[in-house]
């Protein structure tokens, strides 16, 4: 049953998917210490190109946005190029390959870029240390400046014009995980007293200026989102972000992106304050195409399309272990079974 998933999705003008599977962003720790991607990378987005839509690992903006070891970049020439040749062999083989850019703001470790501020809203640390890093303790961050915040929303303007000159289809920009504008939209985080603070439009305003900066670059058409409004890693929850998601969501279905993703790891997992779980609050309350994603089968997932719960599926864990994911679903072949082990290679 899951016939749903295999018919084509017009995004816009811009793009059509061949069917309703994206392969979701997948951090793999795999480029090289330049944070270009390598050849390996290149033959693994290349065997997953019947996705209807792969989204990239999530892509460092600039140096400072790196918290985990061998995260690819889209700010230099030698990565530009490296990604070109992933999108190159994905296009070949009939896929479309959006990246995902990112800034971890305060989950970024200086080890990673030789010394430095760590970025936020404000100067509260995550607790904990780096994964794969366990040496690493989290530094407690610089709450941006407003300087600071023009700078990095040109920064990922300038990511977002890479991405299309590596000859990625679009961008999702990741506002999710409680990675940096993230730590904008959550209480926990944000506590910031100037215009970027306090209230759900301030809060919201650095979101919306990153957004209105890549879809001034590249079209928005060929601009996502991931968003999260339920906290449930690197984040604490706070009932009053609710409020902050209400006015957010309605703000990015005016800006006629390509689609809206949640970003949650299961989604039948409920927030009180949200009136349940993630793709329902957010169906509720944002008008444009909707992506699901946590925890779905081809088949759990085939039937919240059908019910009209969201529009386009999300598959992450599964792709990992299954580079002919969508083949294997189509013909009913076998699934392999998900194991963190998988993560030490990539197949
Ligand atoms: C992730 N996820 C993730 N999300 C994101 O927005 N950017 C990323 O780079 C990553 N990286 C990542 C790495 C690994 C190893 C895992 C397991 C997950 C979250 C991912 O996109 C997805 O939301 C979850 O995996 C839930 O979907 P599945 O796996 O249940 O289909
Ligand atoms: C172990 C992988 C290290 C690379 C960095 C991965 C960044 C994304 C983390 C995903 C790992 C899955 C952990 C599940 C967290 C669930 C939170 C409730």
């Amino acid at each position: 049953m899951t016939a749903s998933l295999f018919t084509p999705y017009k995004l816009n003008d811009t793009l059509t998917l061949s069917n309703k599977i994206l392969m979701a962003p997948l951090t793999r720790c795999m480029a090289d210490d330049d944070l270009v991607p390598t050849l390996k990378m290149v033959d693994y987005y290349a065997r997953r190109a019947e996705a209807g839509l792969i989204i990239s690992e999530a892509t460092i903006i600039r140096p400072d946005a790196q918290g985990y070891p061998n995260t690819p970049g889209l700010f230099t020439p030698a990565q530009i190029d490296g990604w070109r040749k992933v999108t190159d062999a994905v296009h070949k083989s009939g896929g479309k390959i959006f990246a995902q850019l990112w800034h971890t703001g305060r989950v970024a470790h200086p080890h990673f870029f030789d010394g430095g501020d760590v970025l936020s809203s404000s100067a509260q640390a995550v607790e904990g240390t780096v994964p794969r890093m366990r040496e690493l303790v989290y530094q407690t961050p610089k709450a941006a400046t407003l300087d600071d915040i023009k700078q990095l929303v040109v920064d990922y303007a300038q990511a977002a014009a890479n991405a299309i000159d590596a000859g990625f289809d679009g961008v999702e920009i990741h506002a999710a995980n409680g990675y940096l504008i993230d730590q904008f939209l959550h209480h926990d985080n944000n506590r910031r007293e100037d215009e970027y603070g306090q209230t759900p439009a301030n809060m919201s305003r650095f979101a919306l200026e990153v957004v209105d900066a890549v879809v001034a670059t590249i079209g928005a058409d060929r601009t996502a989102i991931r968003v999260s409004p339920g906290a449930y890693f690197n984040m604490a929850a706070d009932p009053r972000d609710r409020d902050v998601f209400d006015y957010l969501l309605p703000e990015l279905a005016k800006r006629h992106l390509a689609f809206l993703h949640g970003g949650i790891f299961d989604d039948s997992m409920q927030f009180d304050y949200l009136g349940g779980n993630i793709s329902t609050y957010l169906r509720s309350v944002y008008t444009g195409t909707l992506v699901g994603v946590g925890s779905y089968t081809a088949e759990t997932g085939s039937a919240a399309i059908t019910d009209n719960k969201f529009d386009l599926l999300a598959i992450g864990r599964p792709f990992i272990a299954n580079p002919d994911y969508v083949a294997k679903v189509r013909d009913g072949g076998e699934l392999v079974t998900y194991a963190d082990s998988m993560l030490a290679e990539l197949i």
